[in-house]
């Protein structure tokens, strides 16, 4: 019988080729044995609230009146919400017309959007023109918009930094294009190296491809590296010379746990090195209420900013942000909030940076205990996690584990991720999932299971890892660095 209509075999081959190993073989083994039964501490995915936080108190009180308007109107609405929490809520009401079960306009609510370019504004000390400002579901939905814009085919480069975060590698395979790698150096803290990105443009170039933009994130996903200002400055110049557009991924820009080096945007770099590099760099900037202190990552709120970016280009991406006629607006609201936070004598202001400190605090003291954990073990190195939300341990295989990988048709890395879920019920990610150097293993692991429980986590995660090395370790060599 001939193939017909959603046949495998007639699907979009991109679409065949896309991985995306967050939600991968381990993820699905751990659904299987949760249903089983077995107890699984998922720290596979940065997803906070999944793993027990509290969302704060001030936004989810404005949203709340935001979704049930009439309780608005009740007369004892003040014995249950603070007068600045029913005064936002009015105030957003009032921005968005027919409330929260009305599209907005395809870029976002404009109110909120303006909100958006006061916050760049006070972080970056440059303006920011809430016309260049897209309100997004997420920041993955931004990121796959700027990339289906960009690529036009397999002809068309993106240089991507490995390890690298998969929506990128999963959105270049789906869009058709080429994912062009740029190493970061494990060595050096994860820095950047940009001979190695230099490299790879010109070998790029030498097949044919037309590289068209650098993807940074910043912190890293998964290796928690915060950029210097040094380290911006030359990626900037590179782009300039390579003619590259620049997509900052800054989701992680309040997750910073080391007071040497805080974030400072790729936006602030640009417009700091002045003339040419700030009227000819075109960037796009994406940020997202997932992450932080918020962690909502239920609510898919996102946003990018556009900084040179030719107004055709920008009509283009209008146009094809208006065929979802409307980003999540609940969402909108909780951008909104997040970059406009109670200010000082505000009812809500001391509970609401309580709280706010009180999960950034818990999440620093907790990137200590597991990259010193992960120190401990045996034949296991581990960069501190300067940002973000990830722990990214090499883990080097002793030979005999790598054939036994192999007799059993396993990537290493993914043969002991496997072994590990089994024995310990601790969900990770393997290395390959995001890239790495040949013949090095990795594992990615959040640091987000609860304070109390992580000794307990790290101890099984040590006993584990003992016993698969003394099973598998012949004192011949390792795996290389
Ligand atoms: N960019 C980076 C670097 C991320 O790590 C993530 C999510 C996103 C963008 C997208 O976030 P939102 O779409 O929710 O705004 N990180 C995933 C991860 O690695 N684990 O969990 C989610």
């Amino acid at each position: 019988m001939s193939p017909k209509g959603l046949d495998y075999e007639l699907l979009n081959e991109n679409v065949k080729k896309v991985q995306y190993a967050v939600r991968g073989e381990l993820y699905l083994r751990a659904a299987e044995l949760q249903k089983e039964g077995k107890k699984i501490i998922f720290t596979n995915v940065g997803n906070p609230h999944a793993l027990g936080q509290k969302p704060l108190t001030f936004p989810r009180q404005v949203v709340a009146l935001c979704q049930a308007p009439f309780l608005l109107d009740d007369p004892n609405v003040g014995l249950f919400f603070p007068a600045d929490a029913i005064a936002r809520a009015k105030h957003y009401l009032s921005l968005q017309l027919g409330g929260l079960g009305a599209y907005s306009d395809s870029r976002g609510n404009p109110g909120v959007r303006k909100e958006v370019a006061e916050f760049i504004e006070r972080r970056d000390g440059y303006p920011s023109d809430p016309e260049l400002i897209f309100l997004t579901d997420g920041a993955s939905k931004g990121v796959m918009q700027i990339l289906n814009i960009i690529i036009r085919g397999e002809g068309d480069g993106i240089l991507v930094p490995l390890p690298q975060y998969p929506l990128y590698s999963a959105g270049i395979s789906l869009f058709g294009g080429s994912l062009i790698s740029y190493y970061l150096e494990e060595t050096a803290n994860w820095g950047l190296d940009i001979n190695s990105a230099r490299q790879s443009v010109a070998q790029a170039r030498s097949r044919g491809i037309t590289v068209r933009a650098m993807v940074i994130i910043n912190p890293g996903n998964p290796t928690g590296q915060c950029l210097s200002v040094e380290n911006l400055k030359e990626i900037i110049r590179f782009c300039y010379q390579e003619k590259l557009a620049l997509l900052a991924d800054e989701v992680y820009q309040q997750n910073i746990y080391q007071d040497e080096r805080s974030f400072v945007s790729a936006k602030k770099v640009l417009m700091d090195m002045g003339p040419p590099f700030s009227k000819d760099i075109q960037l796009v900037s994406f940020h997202s209420v997932s992450k932080g202190y918020y962690g909502e990552c239920g609510q898919r709120g996102g946003y990018f900013e556009m900084t040179n970016i030719p107004p055709e280009t920008v009509d283009e991406i209008y146009k094809v942000a208006s065929i979802s006629l409307s980003p999540n607006v609940p969402a909108q609201i909780f951008m909104g909030l997040m970059v406009n936070p109670p200010k000082p004598g505000d009812i809500s202001h001391d509970q609401f940076v309580r709280e706010s400190k009180a999960v950034i605090e818990s999440l620093r003291r907790r990137a200590h205990i597991m990259t010193d954990g992960f120190n401990s073990c045996r034949n296991v190195v581990c960069n501190f996690t300067e940002g973000a939300m990830y722990s990214f341990p090499q883990i080097r295989l002793p030979p005999k584990a790598l054939e036994a990988a192999k007799r059993a048709g396993k990537v290493p890395d993914v043969f002991y991720c496997l072994k590990l879920l089994e024995a310990t019920g601790i969900s990770t990610v393997p290395g390959s999932g995001f890239g790495q150097k040949e013949g090095v293993f990795h594992l990615r692991t959040t640091i987000l299971p609860a304070e109390e429980e992580m000794p307990a986590i790290m101890a099984s995660f040590q006993k584990f890892n003992d016993e698969f090395m003394e099973q598998y370790e012949d004192y011949k060599g390792y795996s290389r660095m």
